[in-house]
């Protein structure tokens, strides 16, 4: 027997948008926040040290795809960075600030050890600017081991989140700071001669032409980084907006990962309409919170609910 649209009441509407909403509680797995540290052998490890920071600096870092192993499949979201400083390091805590700070993100195709001393050739991809500029004031409580590793307490939250899937390519870091007032401390990290999963080139005097002056091992960074697989439209959300997207991708090619390829075989296909439905509703907008399930009993009430209104209304 086949109901037209016209013949099913709105009752029953009601308990099968409740079904369909129950399902999709049920196989829902929200948005993960991950903290990991790049180059990935130094979250344990104390490494060396970096230089002093001159008043006017443009640093651009490049940090292989190789060391987010610690991600799942596809990346997330980029939400803040931030930096330790060198565990030999002694004295007082230092605070310091700059009066512009710009921090932008992008997809690289150079890798670390031929990293170009060109701050343009370095960027091959659409650049994010993660943080737009603004006065930035932070410091460091130099916590830890005395010798280090410190905690990673300086920290950048970033105001506009990058996604980085590292089957894309290399991230690429860029900081542009101008305006610096107090002492910087020194930061953790690789030494000048290690370049293999991560590098750094350093610049001043003038950011809109700068030029690079050294080419060394990058910084420690720990990065937090939102996973929400299905945000097939990369808008932060999992909702209707990226069931339309899958749609019109589907059966293309892409990168593993990439657009609507929520499981990463590098098609767009009907198991990434099930990754999708399985993450409807999750968002960064809470930091990668887990987004509260209602316990059953709760959706029983509300079922009922949704079904007695409509009927008691068409009573009055
Ligand atoms: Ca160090
Ligand atoms: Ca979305
Ligand atoms: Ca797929």
């Amino acid at each position: 027997m086949v109901h037209r649209l016209s013949q099913v009441s709105p009752t029953w509407l009601a308990v099968w948008s409740m079904i369909a909403l129950l399902a999709g509680l049920v196989g829902a797995a929200h948005a993960a926040e991950i903290k990991l540290v790049v180059p990935a052998d130094l979250a344990t490890a104390e490494g060396a040290s970096s230089a002093a920071w001159p008043p006017v600096v443009r640093a651009q870092y490049i940090y292989a795809a190789n060391q987010f192993a610690a991600l799942p499949g596809g990346g997330g979201y980029l939400t803040s960075i931030r930096w330790r400083p060198d565990g030999a390091t002694i004295g007082d805590p230092p605070d310091w600030s700059v009066d512009e700070l710009t921090i932008t993100a992008s997809v690289t195709a150079q890798a670390p050890e031929t990293m170009s001393m060109e701050f343009a050739d370095n960027i091959t991809g659409p650049a994010t600017i993660v943080r737009a500029t603004a006065p930035w004031q932070g410091g460091t409580q130099n916590l830890g081991p005395a010798g280090g590793p410190k905690a990673f307490d300086i920290d950048f939250v970033l105001d506009t989140p990058f996604r980085y899937n590292p089957a894309e390519g290399n991230l690429l870091l860029e900081f542009a700071a101008q305006g610096m007032d107090g002492t910087p401390t020194l930061q953790d990290r690789l030494a000048a001669d290690d370049q293999s999963r991560a590098a750094l080139i350093v610049g001043w005097t003038d950011l809109n032409s700068p030029t690079a002056l050294a080419r060394v091992g990058s910084m420690a960074m720990e990065l937090a980084i939102v996973s929400l697989p299905g945000d097939y439209n990369e808008d932060f959300i999992v909702d209707a907006l990226d069931y339309d997207t899958w749609k019109i991708a589907f059966g293309s090619t892409v990168v593993a990962y990439a657009g609507a390829d929520g499981n990463g075989d590098g098609i767009v296909n009907a198991a990434d309409y099930t990754v999708w439905r399985n993450h409807f509703g999750g968002s960064i907008a809470n930091g990668g919170e887990s987004i509260a399930i209602p316990e059953p009993a709760a959706l029983v009430l509300a079922m009922i609910a949704v079904v007695l209104i409509p009927a008691r209304r068409r009573q009055t």
